[in-house]
């Protein structure tokens, strides 16, 4: 029955009754009030909204009420430097409207204090941070080594108009390391006809501690002929300069994490020999003696260095020394501002080890005598009475592995993981088991694991490290089989390969890079480490590894690692390669079952690791490029996380996958040996599948092995004379399966 009908007429005017509504006098019906809402008037021109639902002033009276929608779900963070990505999905509920938008919050926290402040204008959002139609946001500028909480609010039409509670989701992510900012402010000081001054102020976001700028100079048009000085103060003075001419400056600082880039062009002129004071008539002499001077003191460096040169040591390119390798280099570079302060471009001696500023070198602790000052040098001594000890968590090497609370004073409390070395140690076993604490102490990067301090001042002596939730990662992976996106996957990777280029940027070769060894917060932070001999109880033993027991482990190893024991980063690279390849499958045992003598006999061979199930053909890609037999074609792992932050951050990019077909064939393609299958020869094979009737024919052609017959083609089978469709598929199927087999190393019985 037509709505209208149940309505009373008066005066020939409809009057709608209770629950239905009519907007305009003029109009013939009464509609029913919309989802929503309701009225219990008769004659009502409108409908009330329920409880909790609201119409905004634009929303037509016909138009169902609606609500704010719920928060957005699945939040998930990437940290590049100091930029974050955000990406979410939908709200469960839009609240009924499709006018859904993001609006991104930033609380910028102190790490200890627990307590958070707005961020402040200087972070950029893009592409915005309020009314967001996208699910993703990428966060630039923000501060370094900082702890952020992005708080992902959905919002529609109605959010305004609802008293109730913001609907957000909240991601709480540290930021990196990252180079300092461009210095912006330069002004000029004293100008002479020879010189120019010059200060500046600090970058407005240094992110960590300056430890000299760099002053580039030229004359104005004569670009390709710059000076190089640096300083350790706010201001400098380029001497030796020409009157009355046109200098360009750019400044940048350095920090740990490399220099920022240049600040803009600063345009300065020298005043003209005219306006200059007379006193400069005696340049003359002084240029001649400063000329000699300078002759002298480089032949003298240059002898030096002939003598026993420090720069195949690994000098960085702030070193002096390796500036007057090249002389006429240092004629344009001249170091000069050594005049201005006799403290920098020095060499510090350390130990006996020579450390050039801002160049961080791993140092061996075995190259101590007493390891005991190694690890004081590296590691802080914390109290006993600071340690709370909860609960046991793995076997070490040395005695147990336990969870723990560390409270130093004026600190807040902080989760920990402590190393024990058992009662009854001998000297050896205290020496080493301390030795990796002095390791561990030389490396501040949040993606390797970060060591608190040690205890051997008491009993037991203890190695405490920060406390990471989720493991290691090659068990995590295994528990949440499928969990992750690409990219949380992807982030993961990225991680490990910052923390696996600040190491070798260190100098440090890990020789056991594996996931096992990678740590995993409740963040998703991976940070890298080793375990040594260490392993969660109840473990398989077989998982356990060491590079210190001389053993290697080699499905892990770079064959040049594996036959002549040349370990270097690009050794690191390969594994690096196979923990992408572990993580993308879920912590997957790489070769699987194959035994180790088979795994180093197919990589030899050529062979690699098929790509795992659902791979992004660009992971698999870099897997491959890590697996180069040459070692100096692998990538270094700067270009490994540029790779990787590329992806990030054009996630389509990582859409296409390793399509099905071509995975198992990666690996096998022309080369696999099916010898160590379940058939011992080709006729016995052949006679399994019934069709033995081929053997004469497979041996007569040269297929007399299993190892042969891995190689045949569709198109030998015909060369052969098998012709039947039927017996060719059965026969290449049959191959097929053997090799799909054999890569999962299942070989059946
Ligand atoms: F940084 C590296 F990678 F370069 C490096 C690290 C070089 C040389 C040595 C080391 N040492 C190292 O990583 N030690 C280490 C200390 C503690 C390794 C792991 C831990 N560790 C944690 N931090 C654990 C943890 C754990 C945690 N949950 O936070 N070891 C365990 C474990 N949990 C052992 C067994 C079971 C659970």
């Amino acid at each position: 029955m037509p709505v209208e009908l149940k309505n009373k007429i008066y005066n020939g005017v409809k009057v709608c009754r209770p629950g239905f509504f009519k907007a305009s006098p003029h109009s013939q019906s009464c509609s029913k009030c919309p989802p929503h809402s309701y009225t219990h008037e008769e004659a009502s021109t409108s409908c009330v909204c329920e409880k909790d639902y609201f119409r905004r002033e634009s929303d037509p009276p016909t138009m169902a009420c609606t609500r704010p929608p719920s928060a957005p779900r699945n939040a998930i963070s990437n940290v590049n430097e100091t930029s974050v990505f955000l990406e979410w999905i939908p709200p469960a509920d839009a609240g009924g409207r499709k006018d859904v938008s993001y609006y991104i919050a930033c609380k910028k926290c102190h790490s200890h204090a627990g307590v958070c402040d707005e961020c402040g204008g200087h972070v950029r959002y893009l592409p915005r941070q309020i009314g967001l139609k996208n699910t993703s946001v990428m966060m630039v500028d923000l501060l370094a080594h900082t702890n952020y909480t992005f708080e992902i609010e959905a919002v529609n039409g109605v959010s305004d108009l609802s008293p109730g509670a913001r609907q957000y989701v909240s991601v709480n992510v540290t930021t990196n390391q990252a180079a300092p900012s461009p210095v912006t402010n330069v002004k000029k000081g004293k100008i002479a006809k020879n010189s120019i001054s010059l200060s500046w102020q600090e970058p407005d976001r240094p992110n960590g501690i300056i430890l000299e700028y760099e002053i580039k100079y030229f004359e104005k048009d004569q670009e390709t002929s710059y000076t190089i000085i640096k300083s350790k103060e706010t201001s400098v003075t380029a001497e030796g300069l020409k009157p009355a001419s046109v200098y360009v400056f750019q400044i940048r600082a350095r920090t740990a994490a490399g220099y920022g880039v240049f600040s803009r062009r600063f345009e300065f002129e020298t005043i003209p020999v005219s306006v200059a004071a007379s006193s400069d008539q005696n340049q003359i002499p002084i240029i001649a003696v400063s000329v000699t001077v300078g002759v002298i003191l480089l032949a003298v460096v240059f002898g030096f260095l002939l003598s026993g040169s420090c720069c195949e040591w690994g000098c960085g390119r702030a070193s002096p020394l390796c500036a007057v390798a090249h002389p006429g280099l240092m004629w344009r570079c001249g170091y000069s501002k050594a005049k201005q302060d006799p403290e920098e471009e020095k060499m510090h001696f350390h130990n006996g080890h020579i450390k050039l500023p801002g160049v961080r070198t791993y140092i061996d602790p075995h190259t101590y005598e007493d390891p005991n000052q190694a690890v004081h040098e590296f590691a802080k001594e914390i109290e006993a009475s600071c340690i709370t000890i909860e609960r046991v968590i793995g076997a070490g090497e040395f005695g147990e592995v336990c969870s723990g609370r560390l409270k130093l004073p004026g600190k807040r409390e902080l989760p920990v993981a402590i190393k024990t070395l058992k009662v009854g140690y001998t000297e050896k076993q205290r020496r080493d088991f301390l030795g990796e604490a002095s390791i561990m102490g030389q490396f501040d990067h949040p993606n390797i694991i970060h060591l608190e301090g040690v205890v051997t001042k008491s009993k037991p002596v203890m190695i405490v490290t920060e406390y990471m939730e989720n493991g290691s990662l090659d068990t995590f992976l295994k528990k949440n089989d499928g969990q992750f996106t690409v990219i949380q996957l992807v982030g993961m990777l990225r991680g490990i390969a910052a923390g696996m280029k600040y190491l070798s940027d260190m100098g440090y070769v890990h020789r056991d890079l594996a996931a096992r060894n990678i740590l995993i917060n409740s963040n998703l932070v991976c940070k890298v480490s080793d375990f040594g001999l260490s392993r969660v109880l109840e473990d398989d033993p077989e998982a356990a590894y060491t590079t210190r027991g001389g053993k290697i482990p080699i499905r892990w190893t770079a064959p040049e690692a594996i036959a002549f024991r040349k370990f270097t980063s690009a050794s690191d690279a390969w594994s690096y390669g196979i923990v992408m390849w572990e993580v993308v499958s879920y912590g997957e045992r790489p070769y699987w079952e194959m035994t180790n003598q088979d795994v180093i006999k197919a990589v030899e061979e050529g062979y690699r690791l098929p790509s795992p199930m659902d791979c992004p053909a660009a992971l698999y890609q870099l897997m491959l490029d890590c697996w180069q037999k040459d070692r100096n074609s692998r990538p270094k792992f700067d270009e490994i996380v540029n790779m990787l932050d590329k992806l990030i951050r054009n996630p389509s990019s990582l859409k296409t996958l390793v399509n099905a077909s071509s995975r198992v064939s990666n690996l096998l393609a022309e080369h696999v040996s099916l010898g160590s299958g379940a058939y011992r020869s080709v006729g016995e094979w052949l006679e399994a599948i019934k069709m033995g009737r081929y053997t004469e024919i497979f041996m007569e052609n040269g297929y007399s092995s299993m190892d042969a017959v891995a190689q045949v083609t569709l198109e030998d089978l015909r060369r052969l004379g098998v012709t039947l469709v039927g017996h060719q598929k059965k026969i290449m199927n049959s191959l097929q399966e053997m090799k799909v087999q054999l890569v999962n190393g299942m070989v059946p019985l």
